[in-house]
């Protein structure tokens, strides 16, 4: 069969009122600019009567409907229609008519270009927007979740559902996705790492019929997931991160544990007691939080490996300090900065043994994860080309 130009995957859950209006426009709309389409429909068994409809439209249009009867959630419902599509391009809307079908030819033409692997119709590019009644909370809501974005990619509006990619450069990087909850835009604009993603103004308007499937829930999902996308994008400063922060709290562990332990033992030995407490302290910190994905591995064998790991880190942190006291007699006129060194060496070659060696294991897509599941399960595909 030949390649399509395009296919428009639809993720709907409960949306038989909206899809009589909405498969008519986008065929009306890509067969006037002469783009030979497919529309998939993905469905999370709505039993709404939506089977019913698509089996009726797709007399007319070129439409498909795939159900969905094990899995739900509206990432892995576009993953599953991108496994699918057939078109070299591939674009993604809601099924409500808050995007309007006729700018996808215009998302389509955008993706035309070489230069260009990724589209989205923004509504806060130049000639863009939304409907008046969107409240102050909501409109708080999308910038603020757009703020978050920001260090993963500079479009204004990477929250859309409304966006376009090239089949290809979804393919080249199919095994990366594992998003969890709404944002399956971010997730490919962050994985497929396109070049140039190009913004096409476009008006949101307010679904047509029907709720919004968005919940509070949904929303702290987007927490997770936009910190497993910074663990993709910045693995390393993440990490590296969290180990001082880890550290840092140590340090309070210390004083606060040598205090209470002078009220039961001689200095040199409370000293010593909390020393102990904070290492500990900060190996369990460590485990359950900045190298989470080996946390399942053995319990002591990480703790041993931790604590020479700490015993070394301290040796290259006397070395360091002491050698540059001798070294550059300057430097005694401040004691600080090799007091500095030290501890920097001394952190920086600790964190590479807790990294490699200690927690070693290597992290993978899925460490924390129950993320929606990949498209598996049983589905049924009616009117199937
Ligand atoms: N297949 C599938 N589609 C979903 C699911 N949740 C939402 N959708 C669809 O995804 C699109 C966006 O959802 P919507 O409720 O409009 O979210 P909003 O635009 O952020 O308010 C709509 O077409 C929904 O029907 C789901 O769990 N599974
Ligand atoms: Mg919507």
């Amino acid at each position: 069969m030949p390649p399509l130009q395009l296919s428009i995957i639809v993720p709907t859950f409960r949306e038989v009122e909206n899809l009589p209006v909405l498969i008519p426009r986008l065929d009306a709309a890509t067969s006037q600019a002469g783009i030979a389409c497919e529309i998939l429909v993905i469905d999370d068994n709505s039993r709404d009567g939506t089977e019913e409809l698509c089996q009726q439209l797709s007399q007319q249009h070129p439409v498909k409907l795939l159900v969905r009867t094990e899995e739900r959630g509206l990432s892995s419902a576009v993953l599953t229609g991108m496994q699918i599509a057939r078109g070299d391009i591939l674009i993604v809307m809601d099924a409500d008519l808050s995007h309007p079908p006729e700018e996808v030819p215009e998302l389509y033409a955008a993706l035309q270009s070489d230069e260009h692997d990724f589209v989205i119709g923004s509504r806060y590019v130049k000639g863009g927007g939304t409907a008046d009644d969107w409240g102050w909370f909501r409109w708080l809501n999308s910038k603020v979740a757009t703020l978050l974005a920001w260090p993963l990619t500079s479009v204004s509006d990477p929250m859309a559902g409304f966006f376009g990619v090239k089949r290809q450069a979804y393919l080249d990087h199919v095994s990366t996705f594992d998003p969890i909850g709404y944002k399956i835009g971010l997730e490919l604009l962050v994985k497929c790492g396109c070049r140039k993603p190009v913004e096409v103004p476009i008006f949101f308007a307010d679904r047509l019929h029907g709720e919004s499937k968005l919940s509070f829930k949904e929303q702290l999902n987007y927490l997770r997931h936009l910190h497993r996308l910074y663990e993709f994008r910045y693995r390393e400063l993440l990490y590296f991160t969290k180990f001082a922060a880890v550290g840092a709290s140590g340090m309070l562990v210390d004083l606060a544990s040598f205090l209470g332990a002078l009220t039961l033992f001689p200095p040199a030995l409370a000293r010593g007691v909390a020393i102990w407490v904070a290492m500990t302290w900060n190996f369990g910190g460590n485990r359950m939080l900045t190298f989470r994905h080996a946390r399942h591995d053995d319990f002591w064998t990480q703790y041993v490996h931790y604590c020479l790991s700490c015993l070394l880190g301290a040796a290259v942190n006397w070395g360091a300090s002491v050698g540059i006291w001798y070294a550059w007699p300057g430097s005694q006129s401040m004691p600080w900065f090799p007091a500095l060194t030290g501890v920097i060496a001394g952190t920086g070659f600790n964190y590479v043994l807790c990294r490699k060696w200690v927690f070693g294991r290597k992290p993978t897509n899925t460490d924390d994860s129950q993320s929606e599941s990949p498209p598996r399960s049983r589905s049924r595909m009616l009117n199937a080309a």
